[in-house]
């Protein structure tokens, strides 16, 4: 308003009273900057510890009713696996510290190697860029697999940060993730045969398994290798397999994942 007023005095009031205001808006916001600045302190250091594995987690949020309201096939949606597993790719590569990602259902595990320095380490910064590139990813590519079958809302996926500061850490936190997958699935395929073949209602079968154990245990998993994906990182190259992780072989197969324990 005022250098409004200064202009109609004309040009040399004009650029007089401009230095002037810049002069106090530059001195006044510096002290106003200053004033404010403490707030800073109140942000936490979550810098990752030295020499951990870094482990991202993501689970999908309320999937249960996002698969029904997409009519993912049960127990096993090929195509939202296979979503799942592009959107893990893309997330490695915009970040290529990941030197493993493993991935089942609705969640997908992200691990950096354990020397990293991506963004100092923070576990805020990690967590966020591998949870918005996994999410938009998700979206992105969902016509590629769901072809005309419209996504009906936008979905949204959890993180958390884990530290693992041993390979033998590391590699039991992903056999754990692979036997929860063998779990599941096994159940999972069980319940829906005695619903899909048997002519049970989805009660009738969670009662029937919660009576009888050996149901599961009798029975062999048909493709079980195909219903979860570790992906990695060789040479820069992104591959998706589908094999066990639990024994050694895959880890002998693949000696670049792991670092020394002695760093
Ligand atoms: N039908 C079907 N459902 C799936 C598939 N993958 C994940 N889901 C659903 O997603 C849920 C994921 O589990 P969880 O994270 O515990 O449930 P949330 O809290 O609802 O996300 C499963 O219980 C299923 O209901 C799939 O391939 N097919
Ligand atoms: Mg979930």
């Amino acid at each position: 308003m005022l250098i409004g007023k200064a202009c109609r005095v004309g040009g040399r009031v004009r650029s007089c009273v401009v230095k002037a205001l810049a002069r106090l808006f530059t001195s006044s916001s510096s002290m106003a900057k200053s004033k404010f600045e403490y707030v800073r302190n109140f942000e936490t250091d979550d810098t990752c510890l030295r020499n951990c594995y870094i482990v991202v987690r993501l689970d999908g949020r309320n999937f249960h009713k996002f698969a029904e309201q997409h009519k993912f096939t049960k127990p096993n949606d090929n195509r939202a696996l296979g979503l799942m597993t592009q959107s893990a790719r893309s997330v490695m590569g915009e970040l290529e510290d990941i030197v493993i990602a493993y991935g089942q259902s609705d969640e997908f595990s992200f691990v950096f190697k354990r020397t990293s320095t991506l963004f100092k380490r923070r576990a805020s910064k990690l967590m966020t860029h591998v949870a918005s590139q996994f999410s938009s990813s998700y979206v992105f590519y969902w016509k590629e697999f769901f072809g005309e079958q419209p996504l009906l809302y936008p979905p949204g996926f959890d993180g958390r940060v884990v530290l693992y500061p041993s390979n033998r850490n590391l590699r039991d936190y992903l056999s754990w993730r692979q036997a929860d997958c063998h779990i599941n699935n096994l159940y999972n395929t069980v319940f829906w045969t005695l619903v899909q073949k048997g002519g049970l209602t989805t009660a009738q079968a969670e009662d029937r398994l919660k009576r009888d154990e050996t149901v599961t245990k009798r029975m062999k998993l048909p493709n079980e290798e195909e219903k979860d994906v570790p992906v990695t990182r060789s040479r820069r190259r992104v591959q998706a397999y589908h094999c066990d992780i639990i024994g050694d072989q895959f880890w002998e197969e693949h000696p670049d994942i792991l670092e020394d324990d002695n760093c």
